[in-house]
């Protein structure tokens, strides 16, 4: 089987780097259950059934220890990371949200990735101003205050980072779904919806764009479609139910369902309405997609479906023998709701249908579980999502075939973990 297996690392020395990296995070308990399972059957006592411990004999911790909590110690490798060769300048780089350790959909707030073009901002709601002009019948500026008074909207949405898998169009490269996916959050927004705002401003006929722009040093402005912008575009200020983070966007931040992450300007301080699209950094030397000619395809402003397997994972590999295996993962689409996702557990050569927690939400993520009895051989494990439109996520040969291997954005290709006897797992390719 490992014949059909062409790992291809872009870089090798710099993929064992990284392996060394995780590699020393990782136990890997192959067994215990198995121990644990023979030994209660032998009548060996189990002290933690048949003594008093200490959680029972002493009193916790009172109400008023944690007035905001964090997580217990013990999940201490809940983390964003980043990588470092990525990481040249931390004011303006990326790090990635540990998916391989989270289950259901929604990304809690402190270790949802972000990007930063020129670092994470401290702006305060009595600071916070935010301007609509241009081709509009008021020029208008709304405090903080002012924004909470409109009607609100609430809405579920993913933002994935155009760059998404960016190192892998060359190769299977980076040994863990934090890297080779994590560039993505879940999250429900609640905020007034843009178009609410700019009705209030009065779009002008000849107002075919809005020019959106951040507080901070980068600005980070992009050209949105007058369309969007007055579909279901949201100036948010609320996430999980919470104020926006500051490395999110706070105060506030505009939330484009389904559309590439650089679009949602975080610290959102102007909105210009304008007859043509402002042809900025963001969109014309970045966030373009090389193809496979060489040229350059402009403006692929929506997030195709993707899904990946979170777990078992090269970060959490199978740390139990044969028997029961819960395999489960991701799937998202921008062009509205997964409707199905596959699981194969052969490298695509059959599929089998994965079980949804949930229905699939548009623009937000879709949890998928599929259970496997295993029989502790090695699989060549992947998944593909198929959305409402009846788009099935792409191999990675299908999306080469047509973006060649020199593109940085917009990699939604299926992804193949390596799982082998010893339960571990690698980021291969197979063709
Ligand atoms: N003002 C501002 N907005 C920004 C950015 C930025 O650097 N400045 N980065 C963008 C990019 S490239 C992405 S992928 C998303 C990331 O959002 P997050 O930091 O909440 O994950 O924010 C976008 N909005
Ligand atoms: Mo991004």
């Amino acid at each position: 089987m490992s014949d059909d297996i062409s790992g291809r690392p872009a870089s090798p020395a710099r993929r064992s780097l990284l392996r060394a990296g995780i590699a020393a995070g990782v136990a890997l308990p192959a067994g215990a259950l198995a121990a644990r399972a023979q030994g209660i059957a032998a009548g060996t006592p189990d002290p933690l059934i048949t003594e008093v411990q200490d959680w029972a004999r002493y009193t916790g911790d009172g109400v008023d220890a944690t007035p905001y909590g964090m997580p217990i110690h013990f999940e201490d490798q809940v983390v964003r990371r980043n990588v470092p060769w990525l990481t040249a300048d931390p004011i303006s780089s990326i790090n990635f949200t540990p998916i391989h350790e989270l289950d259901g959909t929604i990304t809690p707030a402190g270790c949802a990735f972000e990007r930063h073009h020129s670092g994470a901002i401290e702006l305060s709601k009595p600071d916070y101003r935010l301007m609509i002009n241009g081709l509009v019948d008021r020029p208008l500026l709304f405090t903080y205050d002012d924004l909470t008074r409109f009607p609100r909207q609430a809405g579920v949405y993913f933002c994935e980072c155009a760059a998404n898998s960016g190192m892998e169009w060359a190769g299977a490269q980076l040994n863990g779904v934090q890297f080779t996916q994590g560039m993505i959050h879940n999250m429900e927004y609640v905020g007034v919806s843009l178009k609410t705002l700019l009705d209030e401003a009065g779009v002008k006929p000849e107002g075919k764009w809005v020019y959106v722009e951040g507080a901070d040093a980068s600005s980070n402005g992009r050209s949105i479609p007058i369309e969007k912008a007055l579909g279901d575009v949201l100036v948010a200020f609320k996430a999980n139910g919470e104020a926006l983070r500051k490395e999110h966007g706070y105060p506030v931040r505009l939330v484009v369902p389904g559309w590439e992450g650089n679009m949602w300007v975080k610290w959102l301080r102007r909105i210009e309405v304008t007859d043509a699209a402002v042809e900025s950094r963001e969109e014309t030397s970045k966030y373009t997609d090389t193809m496979a000619d060489g040229t350059s395809r402009k403006w692929t402003w929506v997030m195709d479906a993707k899904s990946v397997i979170t777990a078992p994972s090269p970060q959490v590999p199978i740390a139990h023998g044969p028997g029961p295996l819960v395999i489960t993962g991701l799937a998202w689409s921008g062009r509205g709701a997964v409707t199905r996702v596959d699981v194969s557990t052969d490298g695509g050569k059959s599929w089998q249908t994965a079980r949804l927690a949930a229905p699939g939400v548009p623009m937000a993520m879709t949890r998928f579980y599929f259970d496997l009895n295993w029989d502790g051989s090695e699989l060549l494990l992947q998944s593909r999502a198929i959305d409402q439109t009846g788009y099935v996520q792409p191999t990675k040969d299908a999306l080469r075939a047509i973006r060649g291997e020199n593109s940085v954005y917009h990699n939604n290709a299926i992804q193949t973990w390596w799982i082998k006897p010893d339960g571990s797992a690698e980021n291969v390719e197979v063709s």
